[in-house]
């Protein structure tokens, strides 16, 4: 292999190698960027025909804006190309970046539809001297299942994504990239990929299943933390204590990680990525209940602020639900916490509309939701926490608009009274 290796050390060294990044969403698009922006030939591949049209006349259906910029930076140099995923242009590859969705189905098993699709293509190319490098999120070992057995000698790291959607101040190049290789090699290629474009650490781990762990260890710690406060929260409520009072205090301790109640988490890593490891365990026969019950709680959140709700509606009440994406600030409904809320009112028969300056009408309309608009309500429902509802819920809270506040985002009484998490204003 080393004389494969010298000559895709060289064409990284001299920005020659060929790069193709296959998935071009938060985690794809913005890393295409950064490898086209330093000088290397970047084909990002989508599956989406208008995806690939709208990339290439510079517009990103990705809402952020340093994307945006940097699109029209590669474009104009010529660095850049989208692409609906073909064998033809696959083969003019060096080097794949598969950054592809890993979700899971209803039932919470995982779904590696899209890479295992990765891998069908891949086996269409001569893979010899060329270096893939999966960063979708897996469990330990699903790299190697289903990318590590292409014949002949190719390279093979795994590299997790660790995208912070809507951060803009850690953006990619700023987030240390871990990276575990199939070889020795493998791992020599992918660090001194990486760090052509990365302004953070390289951390260089013993093997792709030590990389596939950490990324998971992240995010389950994470929903297991945040599955602790909203436990912590609903004893607080009921003992009259205010958990965000609770949570201040604690902080003041530096081994205190502070997480927050909300409504639910969403998005598509910290519900969704801590069940790949509970299948592994499934299979290894390996309890996992904390784990589990942290997971658990946290998608009992919605019902919890259904309750809430319930105690105050009577019919014939208007309700407008404001902000129906995962995140703050973030124009993505991915595994929304808010939309499962809606839905439980929907179940119940009971009337809403939905407004978020993050969404188009036409999208509250394709998720079943009543579009709503920024109007007097008799109870307004705080889904996501964005910046803008600081000026936006003047206009829908009246003197007797009573608000649940799934995000506390209030920290005074407004309306007739704020129904929190932990914390009321009455
Ligand atoms: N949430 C809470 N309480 C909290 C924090 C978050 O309810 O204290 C909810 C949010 O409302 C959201 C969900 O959890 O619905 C996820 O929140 P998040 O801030 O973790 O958002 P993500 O999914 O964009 O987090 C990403 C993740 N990155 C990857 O998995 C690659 C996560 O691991 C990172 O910790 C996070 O970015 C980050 O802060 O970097």
């Amino acid at each position: 292999m080393k004389p494969l290796y010298d000559t895709l050390l060289k064409k990284i060294q001299t920005k020659k190698s060929k790069i193709g990044v296959i998935g071009l969403g938060y985690v794809g698009l913005p890393l295409a960027m950064l490898f086209a922006k330093k000088g290397f030939l970047v084909t990002g591949f989508v599956r989406d025909k208008a995806k690939k049209d709208m990339l290439a006349i510079g517009k990103s259906y990705i809402k952020d804006e340093n994307v945006l910029k940097d699109l029209q930076i590669v474009i104009e140099n010529k660095k850049f190309t989208a692409k609906v995923t073909n064998i033809h242009d696959l083969k003019k590859q060096d080097i794949f970046i598969v950054c592809v969705q890993t979700p899971v189905f209803e039932n919470k098993k995982p779904d590696l539809r899209d890479l295992q699709e990765v891998a069908r293509q891949l086996s269409e190319v001569d893979l010899t001297g060329k270096l893939i490098i999966n960063e979708s999120t897996v469990a330990p070992y699903a790299t190697e299942e289903i990318l590590g057995n292409f014949r002949p000698s190719y390279f093979l790291a795994c590299s997790p994504e660790r995208v912070d959607p809507g951060n803009q101040k850690k953006t990619t190049e700023f987030i240390p990239k871990i990276i575990g290789g199939k070889d020795k090699e493998s791992l020599q290629l992918a660090s001194v990929l990486y760090k052509e474009i990365l302004k953070n650490d390289i951390v260089q781990v013993k093997s792709m299943e030590v990389a596939e762990m950490a990324k998971i260890l992240e995010n389950s710690y994470r929903a297991v933390n945040i599955g602790l406060i909203n436990e912590f929260t609903r004893l607080a409520e009921n003992c009259g204590i205010d958990i965000l009072d609770v949570i201040s205090a604690a902080k003041t301790k530096w081994t205190f990680q502070p997480h927050y109640p909300s409504i639910g988490v969403g998005g598509h890593c910290i519900p969704v990525d801590p069940y790949y490891i509970l299948e592994l365990a499934n299979k290894k026969h390996v309890s996992m209940r904390i784990l589990l019950s942290g997971l658990l709680e946290n998608e009992h959140m919605p019902e919890y602020i259904l309750g809430k709700l319930l105690s105050v509606y009577k019919k014939g009440m208007k309700i407008l639900i404001y902000g129906i994406t995962y995140k703050k600030d973030v124009g993505d409904l991915r595994e929304s916490p808010v939309i499962l809320f809606g839905n439980l009112l929907k179940k119940k028969k009971i009337p809403f509309s939905a407004y978020d300056p993050f969404v188009s009408e036409e999208d509250v309309q394709k998720i079943g939701f009543i579009p709503g608009s920024l109007k007097r309500t008799d109870i307004f429902v705080v889904g996501s926490g964005h910046s803008m509802l600081s000026n936006d819920y003047k206009k829908a809270v009246g003197k007797n608009t009573i608000i649940i506040d799934g995000q506390n985002f209030f920290d005074k009484k407004i309306g007739k009274a704020v129904f929190g998490l932990g914390r009321n204003f009455l």
